[in-house]
Order: structure tokens, then C-alpha cells, then sequence
């Protein structure tokens, strides 16, 4: 069974949903990856946020442009951890997305990440599902160690070939 859900509005979503999903393969985490618009068939929506529980979710990802209601609507049915991430539009620049996602009422989060966050929606996704499984929470420790070992890395080649030939 999956412990994540990955669920965007389009297809034109899937440049940022890839990432969320990149991390989880490298973490070694079952994900299932869907395509489902809130607004354009609430049927279908309303079939998948209904029945994630029984299938095994853990956690939500849910990624939406503009009047991106579907991540909120997640919540409002899914009983556990929805993250949200707001993309990038050429009209408001994403900051539609971000507002109609990170806005919620008080009784439904929506975990949001930045705008085309999708890596860090899976490193948050990681996280919350580490809380209950120590060799999860040792990677995600290795993970974090080798952020710092490549800026260390950049640090060095600096100071070895200087600003004006790095
Ligand atoms: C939202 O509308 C989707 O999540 C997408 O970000 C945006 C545009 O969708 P398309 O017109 O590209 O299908 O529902």
C-alpha cells in the first residue's frame, strides 16, 4: 500500500510534482501519483479523498495552480497531514495559488510549501512519516548531512580557484 498520495490539478503541474516524488524514490517511500481537478470533475475528487484512507495514505501532497482548491479540499476530508504546493502562474505569479492554498480556516490546515516547492513537499512528507519509523529518520539524518557536505564542497572549490573562477 502507498503512504503518500500525490495528487495535482493538471498535468501542467507535473514539472513540480515530479520533484515531491524524485525525493521520495531517493528516501525509498511508496507513493501513488494521481491526476484529479476539484473543479473539472468533483466526482472523481471526491471518490479519491474519500477512500485514501482506506488505501494507505499517510500524508496528502496535493498540488494546485490559481484558484487551487484542491489541496484545501483534501483536508477537509482526509484526516491527516495534507501539504500543500502552490505553482507558479504567468497571470499572479503563483501568489493566487499560495493565497487560496495557505488561507485556510481555523479546524483544516494545509501544510504549503513555497510556490513550485515540490522537493520540500516531499522532505516534509518524509519527515511526518519519520516520526514512527527510525530507519526513515536516519536517512532523512544522511540526507541533511549531505546538504551540508556539498556546501562545504562550494566552499572549498572558493577558496581553491577564488570568486573570479569558480
Ligand atoms: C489548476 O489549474 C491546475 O492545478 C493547474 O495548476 C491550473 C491550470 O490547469 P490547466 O489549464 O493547465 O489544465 O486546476
Amino acid at each position: 500500500m502507498a503512504k503518500v498520495g500525490i495528487v495535482m490539478g493538471s498535468d501542467s503541474d507535473m514539472p513540480v510534482m515530479a520533484k515531491a516524488a524524485d525525493i521520495l524514490e531517493q528516501l525509498g517511500i511508496s507513493y501513488e501519483m494521481r491526476i484529479i481537478s476539484a473543479h473539472r470533475e468533483p466526482d472523481e475528487f471526491f471518490e479519491y479523498a474519500m477512500t485514501a484512507e482506506e488505501k494507505g495514505f499517510k500524508v496528502i501532497i496535493a498540488g494546485a495552480g490559481m484558484a487551487a482548491h484542491l489541496p484545501g479540499m483534501c483536508a477537509a476530508i482526509f484526516p491527516m497531514p495534507v501539504i500543500g504546493i502552490p505553482m507558479h502562474t504567468t497571470s499572479l505569479g503563483g501568489r493566487d495559488s499560495l493565497y487560496s492554498i495557505v488561507q485556510m480556516p481555523t479546524g483544516i490546515p494545509v501544510a504549503t510549501v513555497a510556490i513550485n516547492g515540490g522537493a520540500n513537499a516531499g522532505i516534509l512528507a518524509a519527515k511526518i512519516l519519520a516520526t514512527s519509523d527510525d530507519a526513515l529518520l536516519q536517512k532523512l539524518k544522511e540526507y541533511s548531512a549531505s546538504l551540508k557536505e556539498s556546501v562545504v564542497a562550494k566552499d572549498a572549490k572558493l577558496q581553491e580557484v577564488g570568486y573570479k573562477n569558480y
